[in-house]
């Protein structure tokens, strides 16, 4: 069998050209790696010697949080995270924006639903109740993600909450003219911010609460939402930047084709790949993620004579699964097909894959991937936006 058990040296020569010194992957997608989960663990008959910082990035905390306010963040070590976990822990979920000092976690909770709808209504968590359950694993990245903060902005968690259209649709009449939905968080901060603009808020069509399943989450990881989460319920749009995933939900409104886009999507608006920065909402495009990878774990290994890099990383955002992943280790190296741990089947969440690699000789290396499959969009990534680079020693 393919994964069985065969010696290290097999092992390598199964996910790359290097062995005989030459190139069998020509990056114009003819070459395929089988999922390689055993690599995934470790490569066998090796042994570990030490991780392998990225170069060029930080500086930047990990896995704390710091700050408070709109400035306030945590950045989560994506290379610490356990191989195949398709969920961050919730104390190392990436924070952007902290609760609000100027909310009462204790005073009872009411989201304003208004605008053209027949009869303005308010919203308790008893009303998201009768339609909350498990809405699986999503994953979330902040659309001003980056190297300075080792492209610590994207965490996982297992989601519980209220599909937000359905619950429109239960609780309010739209006039005919409502046809956007107008979604605000309370952003009110004693603490000025140096970087963001205070009011948090996106304009979703319908069509797009439907497409996405967008709900409002009140729990997550199986535990109430955090504060800094936006307890007690925050909205989550599966497959698109958190930014639009309004923490501290307190306002609905419905609202016509000519509305204008709010301050926060055009606080956004280049970071969500939108041309330009359109003054209405109909002319923003979905802020979707698309397909993207990059590596969070380098490794040195000793696998008899030989200095052999482990290369882990993940693969998320996208529409349709796809295995299909080339890496390239320079600029100046052809891609390679990594090998996923474990097949692809879902873009909720990342997927992880791992690549081994000989460096022919010492240096900087800075790792590319790209997508060879046709039909699957990649804006972000093949900008070079996470390009990643390491220093290696050759073999
Ligand atoms: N009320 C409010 N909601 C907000 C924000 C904010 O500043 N205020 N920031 C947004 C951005 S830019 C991101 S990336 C996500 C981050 O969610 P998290 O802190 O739970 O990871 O929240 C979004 N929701
Ligand atoms: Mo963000």
């Amino acid at each position: 069998m393919l994964l069985g058990r065969r010696s290290a040296l097999g092992v390598l020569a199964g996910t790359g050209a290097w062995v005989i010194g030459c190139s069998e992957s020509d990056g114009g997608g003819s070459s395929s790696a089988a999922p390689n989960p055993a690599l995934c663990r470790g490569i066998e008959g090796g042994a570990f010697v030490r991780a392998v910082p990225f170069e060029g990035e930080g500086p930047a905390a990990l896995d704390v949080a710091t700050g408070a306010g709109l400035d306030g963040r945590l950045y989560d070590d994506l290379s610490t995270l356990e191989v195949g976990s398709p969920t961050t822990p919730t104390s190392r979920f990436y924070i952007r924006t902290r609760y609000p000092d100027r909310l009462d976690p204790n005073a009872p909770w009411r989201i304003r639903v208004h605008g053209l709808i027949e009869r303005e209504v308010a919203l308790t968590l008893e009303d998201l109740a009768p339609s909350s359950g498990p809405r699986g694993v999503h994953l979330l990245e902040c659309s001003g993600n980056g190297g300075g903060a080792y492209f610590g902005m994207l965490s996982a968690a297992e989601w519980d909450g209220a599909p937000l259209l359905a619950l429109l649709d239960a609780k309010t009449a739209r006039t005919g003219a409502g046809t956007r939905v107008l979604v605000s968080g309370f952003d009110d901060h004693s603490q000025p911010s140096e970087r963001s603009v205070p009011g948090a808020s996106w304009i979703f069509t319908l069509a797009d609460l439907e497409a996405t399943g967008a709900f409002l989450a009140t729990r997550m990881n199986g535990e109430p939402l955090p504060r800094d989460h936006g307890f007690p319920v925050r909205l989550v749009v599966p497959g698109w930047y958190g930014c639009t995933c309004i923490k501290w939900v307190n306002e609905i409104s419905l609202v016509g084709d000519d509305a204008p886009s709010t301050a926060h999507m055009r606080e956004f608006a280049s970071r969500t790949m939108q041309s330009g920065t359109p003054g209405l909402a109909r002319d923003f495009a979905p802020a979707e993620i698309d397909q993207t990878a990059m590596p969070v774990r380098v490794e040195e290994w000793r696998v008899g004579e030989r200095r052999v890099f482990r290369i882990i990383g993940v693969a998320w955002g996208g529409k349709r699964p796809t295995s299909a992943l080339g890496l390239r280790m320079n600029d100046d190296l052809p891609f390679e097909r990594v090998a996923f741990c474990a097949p692809p089947t879902t873009n909720a969440t990342w997927s992880w894959w791992a690549h081994t690699f000989v460096a022919p000789r010492p240096g900087l290396y800075t790792m590319r991937l790209r997508v060879e499959e046709a039909g699957i969009r990649t804006r972000r990534l093949d900008s070079g936006f996470y390009a990643r680079s390491v220093l290696l020693a050759s073999a």
